[in-house]
């Protein structure tokens, strides 16, 4: 009997140890949340030769080889780096040389480079045995040059007449002209419309992914995007729809939010960042703050854009610090603390990592090298500490400091406040921040760098290296207190238990 009641107690000890962890683990699972690789699955990893037909690794447009597979054994090495989501490039039948999945052959088959249909069920569901959401890019406004519906009598009307996008300010052609001379698909024939809501549909309920980043969203007209919108997150729940809406003034892009699209690629963000990150000196506060700003009246909710320094239609990051005559890597450290300290996801396109360089499309597609790189710890580090603060991800954006080159900012949700300080000049700089910034009585200590900073009279001095960055949670030096308090007292607490315990066990034991 005594045993039982020891076991009990046991249990009671161990559950109220565990609780408040699983209360925090319980947290709804929001998009802003995540963390995204972003990877083109025929330059990632090529995990089967069996399937590697008219591979030609020389030529850069040619298919080099990776493969659902590739991805599957990678699985390990993405979530390592802090990652809870991938994007992956379109996973349909292409034509000939279609390596980047955007030229449509067949909408319900998959491309015979990658994989077979069960291998990408086993990749999607060894994803979600890791907590890995899987997004998949989706085209629906163009197939491929030669799809078969164009020398078909009864698709005559399943696309627009062949004209290109001239002007680029006219929507209606933006809209039914084609794209790259690739053919558009008519939406606006019920037919048509039919047939791509039932594949992006079937495609949910076939392989479970969790998400589409829709490609090429302002070609296709809006009030297709709202039928897409309402009956693709029909079929899975909290289901999350990202669009490429390729364009520089936030609010044309906005205006597609009212579709149902839950989440953009930020543009406006992507040509900011890579201007002021890509060399040293360059002003940050203002112009970061001012994309915020406005995101914050055009969006319900900005922290779920998704933002990012580098992607597949664009020269790679190191290639613009590069032409700068700079260091790639020390560029890309200041660019990725940005990325992973403002609000919005962060998206990081494969080989980032490794400061892969690349110019325009196709040499920014390069076939990833798998090495030991300071920037996958770098990224790894952040990760873990964008995972743990939650404040970076859902809290407030206030610009404290803008100065040539430096910027300070908080970020606050009701439970905690971060401080990020950039130092993005090539020379050491010392900072205060006053107590109208950071009020009296708190510490700023270091999760990115090292130390605690405690206030003086002045405020709180910060000395950060050049090109270099640090970020602080900013504890209240009298909630400090009060967490050792309760600690003494839980732990005492747990000593009490433990003698009565044993003076019980003492009693049974002496007993005749
Ligand atoms: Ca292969
Ligand atoms: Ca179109």
């Amino acid at each position: 009997m005594w045993e039982k009641l020891i076991a009990f107690i046991l249990v009671l000890l161990v559950i109220g140890s565990v609780a408040p962890v699983h209360a925090a683990e319980q947290k709804a699972s929001t998009w802003q949340d995540e963390i995204i690789y972003f990877v083109m699955i025929d330059r990632f990893n090529n995990g089967d030769t069996a399937n590697d037909y008219q591979v030609d690794s020389s030529d850069p447009s040619a298919y080099h080889g990776g493969d659902f597979q590739g991805i599957m054994e990678k699985l390990d090495y993405i979530k390592e780096m802090g990652f809870t989501a991938i994007w992956l490039t379109p996973i349909v039948n292409n034509e000939a040389k279609g390596y980047h999945g955007y030229w449509t052959e067949d909408f319900y088959e998959v491309e015979e480079h990658f994989g077979t249909l069960d291998e990408f069920k086993l990749l999607v569901q060894e994803a979600h045995n890791r907590d890995i959401k899987i997004i998949l890019d989706l085209v629906v406004n163009h197939t491929g040059y030669e799809h078969p519906w164009l020398s078909d009598p009864d698709k005559h009307d399943w696309f627009h007449e062949d004209k290109p996008i001239l002007n680029s300010n006219d929507q209606n052609l933006i809209e039914t002209g084609r794209l790259a001379g690739l053919p558009d698909l008519a939406q606006e024939n019920p037919e048509v419309r039919e047939y791509l809501l039932d594949m992006a549909k079937w495609w949910i309920e076939e392989t479970d992914i969790d998400g589409y980043r829709l490609d090429t969203v302002k070609h296709v007209p809006k009030d297709f995007w709202e039928d897409f919108s309402k009956e693709v997150k029909a079929v899975k729940e909290d289901f999350f729809l990202i669009g490429e809406v390729w364009h520089n003034d936030p609010t044309y892009v906005a205006d597609y939010a009212k579709t149902g699209i839950d989440s953009f690629v930020d543009y406006p963000f992507y040509n900011e960042a890579t201007r002021i990150f890509s060399s040293p000196d360059q002003a940050i506060g203002k112009y970061m703050n001012g994309i915020w700003q406005r995101n914050a009246v055009l969006y319900e909710n900005p922290s779920i854009l998704g933002n990012f320094i580098d992607n597949h239609d664009n020269k790679r990051f190191t290639r613009l610090a590069i032409e700068k005559d700079q260091d790639p890597v020390s560029r890309l450290k200041q660019a990725l603390t940005y990325l992973y300290t403002a609000p919005g996801i962060p998206i990081v396109y494969y080989g980032t990592e490794i400061a892969m360089d690349g110019g325009e499309d196709p040499d920014n597609r390069r076939m990833m090298e798998f090495q030991d790189h300071e920037l996958v710890s770098y990224i790894s580090e952040l990760g873990k500490i964008r995972q743990e603060y939650p404040a970076l991800s859902r809290g407030d954006y206030e610009l404290l400091l803008d100065q040539a080159g430096m910027t300070v900012f908080k970020r606050s949700d009701a439970e905690q406040s971060m401080l990020v300080a950039i130092n993005n000049t090539t020379a050491d700089q010392t900072v205060t921040m006053t107590n109208d910034m950071i009020e009296a009585n708190q510490q700023l200590r270091a999760v990115l760098g090292e130390g605690i900073i405690s206030g003086n009279s002045d405020g709180y001095v910060i000395r950060t290296s050049s090109e270099s960055a640090e970020i602080f949670v900013i504890e209240d030096e009298e909630a400090q207190l009060m967490g050792m308090t309760s600690w003494v007292v839980g732990t005492g607490g747990l000593v009490i238990i433990l003698g009565i315990v044993f003076l019980i066990v003492k009693r049974k034991k002496v007993k005749p």
